[in-house]
């Protein structure tokens, strides 16, 4: 089979049986219009080590944003919408397809994937930057650096453009796609920036969370927001984000997990184990957590890597 084919089956099932439109979307205004503060989790600088987090870790409470509800009219019963949003996922392995070299010294913290290149943003303040990699050799073909003070967080294309992030500083980095040539700096409103990935018209923004934010990509206004559950319940630490043929995939900090989410519902629909990824004798001291998406639209190929990971994996999901 041809690689991605599966992932395409899935999808086009999923189309079928599990995306329809559910009780969970909330189309807010700005957040200062909304919510008090964006919600955070209570890890302490989750940003810089692999850390465990502590079960205790939770996610604020956003208006707006309440657990689905069961409906009062038929008692005893629920709803199709609402046994779809407390259905379990589907579980997922994987398999690999190829490897390819990556910067062991690059704390990934972004990746895309645009016409035979990688796309990718590091983190750390004083060694953040964003770069395009040629994948076959690890290549660093262009290199932009970030100014000190900034932590580098998600990346994404956006037409001829690339979005930065940044962990704290709450300032997205806009450049042309072609030089990495700076064009402007623009702020959001989330205390933290984690990933970023676009459908096309929005982008939709992750802040540590169990939170996706939905943006203009000429502003970054908010124009809306959803609450990733699981079985009902919030997924938070989502970071690294990929839109992928009309999902976003997500991995969990601190996981070995991607989730697969319906954007307009917020449902997690799928988990995807990739734990053992990165055999033990491939992990140094250094070697941090899973961290990356990025797919070839054009091939249907799943790119994954990790903060100081010394390959990037291109992957084929099977279902368990
Ligand atoms: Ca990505």
């Amino acid at each position: 089979m041809k690689p991605g084919s599966l992932t395409i089956a899935l999808f086009l099932l999923c189309s079928f049986t599990a995306c329809r439109p559910g009780p969970e979307v909330s189309e807010q205004g700005s957040i200062s219009a909304s919510a008090p503060a964006p919600a955070t989790t209570s890890a302490a600088n989750p940003e810089t080590a692999a850390t465990a987090v502590p079960e205790t870790a939770s996610t604020t409470a956003t208006p707006g944003n309440s657990g689905p509800s069961l409906s009062t009219d038929a008692p005893g019963r629920i709803s199709e919408q609402e046994q779809d949003a407390l259905a379990p996922p589907t579980l997922y392995g994987y398999r690999v397809v190829r490897s390819y070299p990556h910067d062991p010294e690059a704390f990934t913290q972004g990746f895309t994937y645009h016409e035979g290149l990688f796309y990718e943003g590091t983190g750390l303040e004083g060694a953040s930057s964003l770069r395009v990699v040629r994948p076959e050799t690890g290549e660093v073909l262009k290199l932009h650096q970030l100014p000190p003070d900034i932590f580098g967080e998600g990346i994404t294309l956006a037409g001829d453009r690339i979005v930065q992030v940044s962990w704290k500083n709450q300032q997205a980095f806009i450049y042309d796609r072609q030089t990495l040539k700076p064009i402007q700096r623009l702020r959001y409103a989330m205390a933290e920036g984690w990933g970023i990935t676009y459908d096309g018209t929005r982008l939709i923004m992750s802040d540590g969370s169990a939170n996706l934010y939905f943006l203009h990509p000429g502003d970054l206004s908010e124009t809306g927001r959803i609450t990733v559950r699981e079985q009902g319940q919030p997924v938070d630490r989502l970071n690294e984000l990929e839109y992928i043929q009309g999902e976003v995939w997500a991995n969990i900090w601190g996981s070995d997990d991607l989730v697969r989410i319906q954007p307009a519902t917020g449902r997690v629909t799928g988990r995807i184990k990739l734990k053992g990824l990165l055999p033990a004798s491939e992990r140094t001291p250094q070697t941090d957590v899973l961290n990356g998406i990025a797919f070839d639209a054009a091939a249907g190929r799943i790119f994954v890597t990790g903060k100081n990971w010394p390959r990037v994996f291109e992957i084929e999901v099977r279902k368990q």
